[in-house]
C-alpha cells in the first residue's frame, strides 16, 4: 500500500503538479514543509518588532501610514503561513510554543537593531528585497498550500520592498546628515541581508532533499548570488557604497565577486546570541501571554455558535 502511495507522491513531483493536504505524504516531507513553514510563519511575526519599534516615531504622517500598513501585512504573511502548517497537520500553539521555548528558529536578520529611521528604509530595500529573491521560486514550490500563499506574500513584499527604496530616494535627495543615516544604515544590513539565504551549498543539510522534492528551487548560492547582482545597480541609482571592498563585476563569470561572509556571526546569531535575541523572544513571549484572554474569547465563542448550529 505504501509502496503505491509513494510511487503516486514521486510522480506528483516528477510531473510538477502540486501536493495537496488531502495526499499521502512521507514523513520526511511533512517534516521538512512544517519545518520550513514554522520557520517562515515565525520570521513573519517575529520581524514586525524592527520596524514597529519606528511606528509611533514615524517622521510624517503619511510614513507612519504606509510603515503600519506594511507591519500589518507581515501579521497576515503569519497568519497565512501558520494556516498551511496547519494543513499538515501541525498545531498552531504548539508552533508558538516551540518558537518561545527556543525549539524552532527564525530568520537570524531580525536579530539586528533598527537604530534610526533609515534602518525601516533599509529594510524595506535589501531584507525585503532578499526575501522577495527567495520566495518567488517558492511559488513553484511543490506544496501547493504553501506557493499559493507565497504569490500573494510575494505581491506584498513588492510593495514594502519600494516603500524602502522610495524612502531611501528622498533622504538621498535631503540633508548631508540625512544621506549619511542612510549610507550607515546601508553598511550595517549589507553583510546580514546576505546571510538571509542560509549557509553556503556545501553547508547547507537541507538544500538537497528539499530540491529533489521541489520544496525548494534554487540553492541558497544562486539565490545569494541573484541578489548581490540585482542589488549593485539598485544602490548606484540610490548613491551609496555597498561596505564590501571585494564587490567587483567578474566579466567571465557573468556575476559580481564579493567578500566573505562571517559564518562564525551568522552561527552566532542562529543559536540565539545576536544582538537582540532574548529582547525579540521576551516581547513575542509576552504578546501571547497577554493574549490568552483574547483567545479563549474567541474559542467561547467559536464554541457558543457550534452549539447553536446543531440546535438550529
Ligand atoms: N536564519 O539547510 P539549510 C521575511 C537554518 S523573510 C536562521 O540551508 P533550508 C519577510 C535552517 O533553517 C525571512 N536560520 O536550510 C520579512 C536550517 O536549520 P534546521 C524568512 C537559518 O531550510 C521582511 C539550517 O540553518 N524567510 O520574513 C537561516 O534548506 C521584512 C541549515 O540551513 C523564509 O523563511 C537564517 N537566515 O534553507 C518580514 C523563506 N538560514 O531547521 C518582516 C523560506 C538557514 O535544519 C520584515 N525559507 N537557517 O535546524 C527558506 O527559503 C529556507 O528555509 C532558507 C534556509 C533558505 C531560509
Amino acid at each position: 500500500m505504501t509502496s503505491a502511495l509513494q510511487e503516486y507522491f514521486d510522480a506528483t513531483i516528477a510531473n510538477e503538479q502540486r501536493i495537496e493536504p488531502r495526499d499521502w505524504v512521507p514523513d520526511g516531507y511533512r517534516k521538512t514543509m512544517v519545518r520550513q513553514i514554522a520557520q517562515h510563519a515565525h520570521s513573519e511575526i517575529i520581524g514586525m518588532q524592527p520596524e514597529g519599534n519606528w511606528i509611533t516615531r514615524a517622521p510624517s504622517l503619511r510614513r507612519k501610514a504606509i510603515l503600519l500598513a506594511k507591519v500589518q501585512d507581515e501579521a497576515g504573511h503569519g497568519l497565512y503561513l501558520y494556516a498551511a502548517a496547519e494543513t499538515l497537520g501541525a498545531d498552531r500553539t504548539e508552533l508558538t510554543e516551540n518558537l518561545i521555548a527556543g525549539r524552532q528558529k527564525y530568520s537570524s536578520i531580525f536579530n539586528y537593531p533598527t537604530l534610526t529611521y533609515a534602518d525601516v528604509g533599509v529594510i524595506g530595500w535589501l531584507v525585503d528585497g532578499a526575501a522577495i529573491c527567495n520566495q518567488v521560486p517558492l511559488c513553484r514550490s511543490s506544496y501547493g498550500p504553501y506557493a499559493r500563499a507565497m504569490i500573494r506574500i510575494c505581491k506584498e513584499e513588492s510593495f514594502h520592498q519600494r516603500q524602502g527604496y522610495e524612502l531611501l530616494m528622498t533622504m538621498m535627495r535631503g540633508t548631508q546628515a540625512q544621506r549619511d543615516m542612510v549610507q550607515e544604515a546601508t553598511n550595517r544590513w549589507w553583510w546580514p541581508a546576505l546571510m538571509m539565504f542560509g549557509p553556503p551549498d556545501a553547508d547547507s543539510t537541507n538544500t538537497a532533499q528539499s530540491m529533489a522534492w521541489k520544496i525548494k528551487r534554487h540553492t541558497n548560492d544562486e539565490l545569494r548570488q541573484r541578489f548581490v547582482d540585482m542589488s549593485v545597480p539598485q544602490a548606484r541609482a540610490l548613491g551609496v557604497s555597498l561596505p564590501d571592498p571585494q564587490l567587483r563585476w567578474n566579466p567571465e563569470r557573468e556575476h559580481h565577486d564579493f567578500g566573505d561572509i562571517d559564518w562564525v556571526e551568522f552561527k552566532r546569531v542562529v543559536s540565539g546570541h545576536g544582538p537582540c535575541n532574548a529582547e525579540r523572544v521576551a516581547i513575542r513571549k509576552a504578546a501571547h501571554e497577554e493574549g490568552a484572554w483574547v483567545r479563549e474569547a474567541a474559542s467561547a465563542y467559536a464554541e457558543k455558535h457550534a452549539r447553536e448550529e446543531v440546535m438550529t
